[in-house]
């Protein structure tokens, strides 16, 4: 399939979704970052250090080993492969759901990981929590690639413990030959009646992930997602259970690859990378069309950025640094963002990107999208009432 085709393609698909949810592709220049169980074992203990600075190069050697904790299905692993034999360090690699999982994983006392992926509200809560070191950016010189718009943010000023990942949104996942019109608002997730129809028409998954869930039913309540009150976060809690009966899976891993591109379920609440990938993996060149679209609600949705930070508890920090600067490399980090579908804010990596990734407005949203977008801010003591409630809402 040439780009070309592939962009058109994204242009007629895109302009009926955009057009759907009352919206009109670049990063939008005018809001800026605000802020900021899956997975299995622990890392290895351990077992190096890095050494004392070598005499002639003046800087320390690279440890044996790296832990590198991310989310599910978030980097193509030959890329850690190529790390790895080019510079000797082994990288043992784990995943995670979301933010509160990685939190309560670091809490819970895995002292073992070294580099970690938070999002935006998380970092600074970790910041506050002092769970993140502080990076040396001499040793970071790729950092100069990224667009000035994402660094300096709020949560971490002047980046001094993180650097930019990737970028995206929250939204709805559909397929579009479920017999059901395409999703407009949460509303056709969150009417019990609509998630009944959705339901028959093969399951909806939502995230399993308390911020992104709650935040979903706040905007369909017509509140913020950075919401304090816990009278409406009881409400928007309800609006969960009252469609918990119709949710086929919670998933928030795998979801791509094992609900939406296998067609498991017709809806799916849904970051924008999985979406476009199950887009792009049920594409037919023939037909020009695709099985699945996505949607950013009309009455707005989340938009987060991700980043890469060092534990304040590892041992390897110079080499956690070199790793974060071998991800900051224009054509790795392009080659994560071309396997994820995510939108990139390394400038330099614009060259080695897919066209059909840079022109998609569902992966970087019109101004008129943006403007819709809210950053998730650190809740502070509500971060306790969110833990009642996503106890409450699984185990009902
Ligand atoms: C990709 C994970 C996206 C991270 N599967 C959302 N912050």
């Amino acid at each position: 399939m040439s780009k070309k085709t592939i962009f058109f393609a994204l242009l007629v698909v895109f302009s009926l979704v955009i057009s759907a949810c009352g919206g009109a592709a670049v990063p939008a220049t005018d809001t800026a970052p605000a802020q900021g169980a899956a997975s299995s074992e622990q890392p290895a203990a351990q077992t190096s250090s890095e050494q004392p600075a070598a005499e002639s190069s003046g800087q320390p050697e690279l440890a044996k080993e790296l832990s590198v904790y991310n989310w599910g299905d978030y980097i193509d692993e030959s890329l850690l492969t190529q790390y790895e034999e080019k510079y000797g360090v082994k990288i043992i690699y784990d995943t995670f759901a979301s933010n509160e999982d990685l939190l309560a994983k670091l809490q819970a006392g895995a002292t073992g990981y070294d580099v970690i992926f938070p999002s935006d509200y998380m970092v600074a809560q970790m910041i506050e929590l002092g769970m993140l070191a502080e990076v040396d950016k001499n040793n970071i010189p790729n950092l100069k690639n990224i667009d000035p718009f994402f660094l300096n943010a709020p949560y971490d000023p002047n980046n001094v413990h993180c650097v930019p990942y990737q970028w995206g949104t929250t939204g709805l996942a559909y397929k579009v030959d479920s017999g059901l019109e395409p999703p407009t608002s949460w509303a056709d997730l969150f009417d019990p009646a609509n998630a009944q129809k959705w339901q028959a028409a093969g399951g909806i998954n939502v995230l399993n992930d308390q911020r992104e869930l709650m935040a979903a039913a706040l905007k369909y309540l017509g509140y913020s997602l950075n919401e304090k009150d816990e009278a409406k976060l009881e409400e928007a809690k309800n609006a969960i259970l009252a469609i918990k009966p119709y949710i086929k899976t919670f998933n928030s891993e795998d979801y791509d690859d094992s609900l939406l591109i296998p067609g498991e379920v017709a809806l799916s609440h849904s970051w924008s990378g999985d979406a476009a990938k199950a887009y792009w993996e049920t594409y037919d060149e023939a037909s020009d069309t695709s099985q699945w679209g996505y949607v950013i609600p009309k009455e707005g949705a989340m938009v987060w950025q991700d980043n890469i930070c060092v534990t304040a508890t590892s041992s390897k920090k110079y080499t956690a640094e070199h790793f974060m600067n071998f991800l900051l490399e224009p054509e790795v980090i392009a080659a994560v963002s071309n396997y994820t579908y995510y939108a990139n804010p390394n400038l330099a990596a614009n060259q080695y990107m897919d066209e059909a990734i840079l022109n998609d407005p569902s992966i970087y949203p019109p101004k008129e999208v943006m403007d819709k977008l809210e950053w998730a801010q650190q809740l502070g003591e509500t971060i306790f009432v969110y833990d009642r409630l996503w106890t409450e809402i699984k185990s009902q």
